[in-house]
C-alpha cells in the first residue's frame, strides 16, 4: 500500500506542551487551531512530558484502552494506529495520559510520564546515545536526563505507530527546541520512516553569549562576532557542551531545520553550523471586537484598575501624580537583565526623567518592571497602605450616602439650598473620618516603594541595583515612577488584582529593548490590543515589522524600533529615551489615534497568515524525505517581487488596513526568508480558511 501523503499524520513534540512555560506553549496554543482546522483532530496530536504539578487544570483526559479500541474504532480511523501504539506501550510499563488539551482547538496530546520508565531506561539511553550519536549526558544534569528520556519515548512512540499504520499515512514529526530534539539523531539513526522538523526558538550558545561577559569581564558583542566563535569551546566553557551537542544534532538530523526569524537563523547559521532552510516566525490568534472602538473602551476600563493601585502605592504622595496625566509604561517576560533590555529601559528611564524635568512636563510616567525574581511574598507596607486606602474609600463611601440623604431631606423640608454644607456632616461622622486618616497622616515622611516584594537577594538583584545607581527612587520631584513587580500578575493578586492581558490593557506603552529576542511575544501582544510599544531590529519581532512598515512610518503604527545592532549601547539608551520622550508630548487624541493604527497591524501577525510558513516547512520536508532528487534542497530564496520593496505605507489619518494601501502587497512573513518550492501550496487558500466552519470531533 502507497502512503499517504497529504493526508499525513502531524506530531508536534514539546516540553511545553500542556506545560505553561515560556514562548512555545504561547506558539502552540495560539497556533492549535488553524492546525486542527487544516488536520482535523484525528490526524494532528501534541506531544509532551506530563508536569504533575500543573497538567490537571490544563487538561481532559480521555479513555484510552483495548475494548474502546476494539468496539469503538475502525482500523481505518486515522487514529487507530495512534491509540494502538500508546496501549503497547503502557502494556511494556509507560505511564502515559491521553487527553484533549483544554484550548482553543482542543488538540489531542499524549503526554508521557517521564518518571514510570526512569529507575529502568534511563541509563541504557544515555549509552545509546552517546554510542549511536557520540552525545555525551553527565548524571549531574537533571533536564538533560529529562529530555533524553522524553526523546526515546517519543521514538518508541512513532515506531510503533508507523509499524501498526502499516504505511497508511505518512508522518510528520515536528520538534521544538532542543529539550524535545533527542529523537531527531534517533531516527535518523535508526532509519524510521518518520519525516521530520527541528524548529529552533533561540540557541543554548546564544543566549549565553549574550548574557554573560568574555574572559576580560567585558560584555560579549555577540552580532559582530557571530562568524569567529569557537562554539565547542564557548560551550565547554559555559558547562552547556552536552545540550548543545543535542541542539547541533537534533538541527542536523532533521529533515527540514528552521527557527523563528532571520537574526536567529543567521545565528543557528553559525553557532549550529546549519543554514536553516526557512523561517517560521510566530503568530498570534486575533480576536476582531464587533464594535469598532470596543478595544478603546476596554483600555479606559482597564486603565481605571490601574489607577486603583496607584492611589494604594502613592499614598502621602499623590499631590505629585495628576493621575489623569499620568502615562504607564511596562516591561514584562522572563528576568534576563541583559538579553530582555532591562539594563538599557533602566538608563533610559533615568534620562526621560531629566528630559521630563527640564520642560516641566504636567506628564507622570509610572513604569512597571514584571519579572518573576526571588522574594518571600508581598511587601507588608505595601499592603497596608492599599488596606488604609480602600478603608478610608469605603468610609467616604458610605458617609456621602448619608450626605446625599441629608441633603435630599433638607432640599424637600426647606425649599432651598442648605447655607451651611458644613451642617451635613455629623460630629460623629467626622470623627470617624479622622480615625481613618491618621494612619495615613506620615505617609509622605517614607518614598512610596520601588519594589512591591520583600526580595530575597535585594543587595545583589540587577534592577534594584540599577534604580539605586540611576537613582529612580520615587522621590516627589520625580517625573519618571518605578514599580517592580517581581512575579507574573494574576486577578487574585492583592496589590494589582489583575491578568496580564487586563492590565496590558490599561497601559499607554509596553518597552521591550532587548538585546537577545528570537522573536518576542510581549510586543506582538501588545499590538494584537492596540498598545504601542517599542522593540528593537535584534528581535525577531521588531525585524519582521522593519521589513514590513517604512522605517519613518512606524512610529505613526506605535512600533518603535530601537537600533541595537548598529548603534552604541549609549546611543540606542538615548533614542530609547527619545522615543519615550516624544511618546510622553503626545496628546490624547494622537495616542487614541495611534493605538487605532496599531490595532490595525495585527492582522499582519494573525496565524491565518503566519501559519503559510508551517505549511510549506512541512511540504519541503515531506518532498525531501519521499522525493530527494525531485526538487531543489536550497534554502532561502530571496524576495523577489519585481525587484521593487513592498511595505506598509503611510496612514491616511486613520487607514482602514495597512493592507489597503496601493504599494502594499500581501506578504507573509516567508516572502522575507522563504522555504523553497512555496509554489506547491496555494497561498489564497490557506488565507482563506474559514475559522467558523470547524470539522472537529
Ligand atoms: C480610550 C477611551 C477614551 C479615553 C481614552 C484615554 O480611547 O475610549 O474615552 O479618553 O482611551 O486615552 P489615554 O491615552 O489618555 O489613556
Ligand atoms: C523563546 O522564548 P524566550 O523568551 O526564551 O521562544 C519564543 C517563542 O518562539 C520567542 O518568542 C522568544 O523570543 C524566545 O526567547
Amino acid at each position: 500500500m502507497s502512503r499517504d501523503l497529504t493526508n499525513h499524520l502531524l506530531f508536534e513534540i514539546s516540553t511545553e506542551v500542556c506545560n505553561k512555560v515560556g514562548g512555545i506553549y504561547s506558539v502552540l496554543k495560539t497556533k492549535a487551531p488553524i492546525t486542527i482546522k487544516e488536520y482535523g483532530t484525528k490526524r494532528y496530536h501534541c506531544i509532551g512530558l506530563l508536569n504533575r504539578e500543573k497538567y490537571e487544570v490544563e487538561i481532559e483526559e480521555l479513555p484510552l484502552d483495548y475494548d474502546i479500541l476494539h468496539n469503538n474504532c475502525s482500523k481505518d480511523d486515522d487514529d487507530y494506529s495512534i491509540k494502538e501504539a500508546l496501549l503497547k506501550m503502557r502494556d511494556r510499563g509507560v505511564g502515559v495520559v491521553y487527553c484533549k488539551w483544554l484550548i482553543e482547538g482542543s488538540p489531542k496530546s499524549i503526554l508521557f510520564d517521564l518518571d514510570s520508565v526512569r529507575g529502568k531506561y534511563l541509563n541504557d539511553w544515555k549509552k545509546d546515545l552517546w554510542v549511536s550519536s557520540g552525545i555525551p549526558s553527565p548524571d549531574s544534569d537533571l533536564e538533560t536526563n529529562d529530555a533524553i528520556i522524553l526523546g526515546y519515548l517519543v521514538t518508541w512512540f512513532l515506531g510503533e505507530v508507523i509499524y501498526s499504520d502499516q504505511q497508511k499515512h505518512a508522518v510528520v514529526a515536528h520538534c521544538h527546541e532542543w529539550l524535545a530534539g533527542v529523537c531527531l539523531p534517533i531516527i535518523r539513526h535508526r532509519k524510521l520512516d518518520v519525516v521530520t522538523i527541528f524548529t529552533t526558538h533561540a540557541t543554548l550558545l546564544g543566549r549565553y553569549l549574550c548574557a554573560g561577559k568574555d574572559e576580560f569581564g567585558n560584555d560579549i558583542d555577540f552580532y559582530n562576532n557571530l562568524d569567529k566563535f569557537d562554539c565547542d569551546k564557548e560551550a565547554g566553557i559555559r558547562g552547556i557542551y552536552h545540550r548543545y551537542c543535542i541542539e547541533r544534532a537534533s538541527a542536523h538530523s532533521a529533515d527540514v531545520f528552521t527557527t523563528v526569524s532571520q537574526i536567529t537563523a543567521l545565528e543557528a547559521e553559525h553557532l549550529l553550523a546549519r543554514k536553516p532552510d526557512g523561517i517560521l516566525p510566530n503568530g498570534i490568534n486575533v480576536t476582531k471586537f464587533q464594535a469598532v472602538h470596543e478595544f478603546q473602551n476596554m483600555h479606559q476600563e482597564s486603565k481605571k484598575k490601574i489607577h486603583e493601585f496607584i492611589k494604594g502605592h502613592f499614598v502621602g504622595h499623590l499631590q505629585s501624580i495628576d493621575i489623569d496625566n499620568t502615562l504607564y509604561f511596562f516591561i514584562a517576560g522572563r528576568y534576563e537583565f541583559k538579553n530582555k533590555g532591562v539594563d538599557i529601559f533602566i538608563e533610559s528611564l533615568a534620562r526621560l526623567n531629566h528630559k521630563l524635568k527640564s520642560i516641566n512636563s504636567p506628564i507622570t510616567v509610572v513604569a512597571f518592571m514584571i519579572m518573576p525574581a526571588r522574594n518571600n511574598s508581598f511587601n507588608i507596607q505595601s499592603l497596608k497602605n492599599h488596606t488604609l486606602v480602600k478603608s478610608l474609600e469605603d468610609s467616604v463611601e458610605e458617609v456621602s450616602r448619608n450626605i446625599g440623604d441629608k441633603l435630599l431631606k433638607y432640599l424637600l423640608n426647606k425649599n432651598e439650598l442648605p447655607t451651611n454644607l458644613q451642617e451635613l456632616l455629623a460630629d460623629n461622622e467626622k470623627i470617624y473620618l479622622k480615625k481613618k486618616l491618621l494612619p495615613l497622616k506620615n505617609k509622605q515622611y517614607e518614598l512610596p516603594a520601588v519594589v512591591t516584594h520583600n526580595m530575597i537577594d535585594s543587595e545583589k538583584d540587577p534592577i534594584l541595583s540599577n534604580l539605586r545607581r540611576t537613582q529612580l527612587f520615587n522621590h516627589d520631584y520625580d517625573k519618571v515612577k518605578v514599580i517592580f513587580h517581581p512575579e507574573f500578575l494574576n486577578s487574585q493578586n492583592p496589590l494589582l488584582p489583575m491578568e496580564y492581558e487586563e492590565f496590558v490593557r490599561g497601559c499607554h506603552l509596553g518597552v521591550f529593548p532587548s538585546y537577545y529576542e528570537p522573536w518576542g511575544y510581549t510586543p506582538a501582544e501588545c499590538t494584537v490590543m492596540g498598545i504601542p510599544s517599542v522593540t528593537t531590529n535584534l528581535s525577531g519581532f521588531g525585524a519582521y515589522m522593519e521589513d514590513l512598515i517604512e522605517t519613518e512610518q512606524a512610529e505613526l503604527y506605535g512600533i518603535y524600533i530601537v537600533d541595537r545592532r548598529f548603534k552604541s549601547g549609549d546611543e540606542s539608551i538615548e533614542q530609547l529615551s527619545n522615543m519615550m520622550f516624544d511618546f510622553c508630548q503626545k496628546s490624547r487624541r494622537q495616542r487614541i489615534n495611534q493605538r487605532n493604527r496599531n490595532e490595525r497591524l495585527s492582522e499582519l501577525l494573525d496565524w491565518k497568515r503566519m501559519g503559510l510558513e508551517y505549511v510549506k516547512a512541512r511540504s519541503l520536508a515531506l518532498r525531501r524525505a519521499y522525493y530527494p532528487d525531485g526538487f531543489n534542497n536550497e534554502g532561502f530564496s530571496s524576495n523577489e517581487n519585481d525587484g521593487k520593496s513592498y511595505k506598509v505605507g503611510k496612514p491616511f489619518s486613520v487607514p482602514g488596513s495597512p493592507r489597503s494601501n496601493s504599494n502594499t502587497i500581501l506578504m507573509t512573513p516567508g516572502d522575507l526568508g522563504t522555504i523553497q518550492d512555496a509554489n506547491l501550496i496555494n497561498d489564497e487558500d490557506y488565507f482563506h480558511l474559514s475559522m467558523d466552519d470547524n470539522d472537529t470531533e
